[in-house]
C-alpha cells in the first residue's frame, strides 16, 4: 500500500468516526426525549413546552454545539462543584450565575444563526448554539 492509498484508508477511517459521533451529538442534546417531546408518530407538537439541555462537568459543555429552534427554552445543568455561567460572547444572553449542582434556563435568539458562549468565570470555557 502507497502512501497516497493509506492516506485515503485514514481519511475513511476518519469519516466513519465524524458520522458514528454526529447523531450521538445530537441525541444527547437538542432533542433529547422528554415527557413533553414532539410525537412524531402522531404529528402532534406540544413544541412550546419542549427544551433543549446542555450540561457541564469537568469544565466543558456538553454538547459543545446544540442545535436549537428560535426562542427555544434551553436548560443549563451544572455538574460542577463549582459556580459557571453559560454568557453569550456578545452578552446577547446569560444564564448569570448557576450554582454548583444547580441549574437556570435562557430563551435561545429568536433570530436565526450561529452564537458563541462561554463561562464568564473560566473563559477557556466555550461553546456554541446554533438557531436554525
Ligand atoms: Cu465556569
Amino acid at each position: 500500500m502507497g502512501p497516497r492509498r493509506a492516506l485515503a484508508a485514514t481519511a475513511a477511517t476518519l469519516a466513519l468516526a465524524l458520522g458514528a459521533a454526529v447523531p450521538a451529538a445530537v441525541v444527547s442534546g437538542a432533542t433529547a426525549p422528554t415527557a413533553h417531546s414532539v410525537d412524531r408518530a402522531t404529528g402532534t407538537h406540544p413544541r412550546v413546552s419542549a427544551h433543549a439541555t446542555v450540561v457541564i462537568s469537568n469544565f466543558m459543555f456538553h454538547p459543545m454545539r446544540l442545535v436549537v429552534s428560535p426562542g427555544e427554552r434551553v436548560v443549563v445543568v451544572n455538574k460542577d462543584a463549582v459556580v459557571h455561567t453559560l454568557t453569550a460572547t456578545t452578552g446577547r444572553f446569560s444564564t448569570g450565575d448557576i450554582p454548583a449542582l444547580g441549574s437556570r434556563a435562557i430563551r435561545a435568539p429568536r433570530a436565526r444563526g450561529t452564537y458563541h458562549y462561554l463561562c464568564a468565570i473560566h473563559q477557556f470555557m466555550t461553546g456554541t448554539i446554533v438557531v436554525r
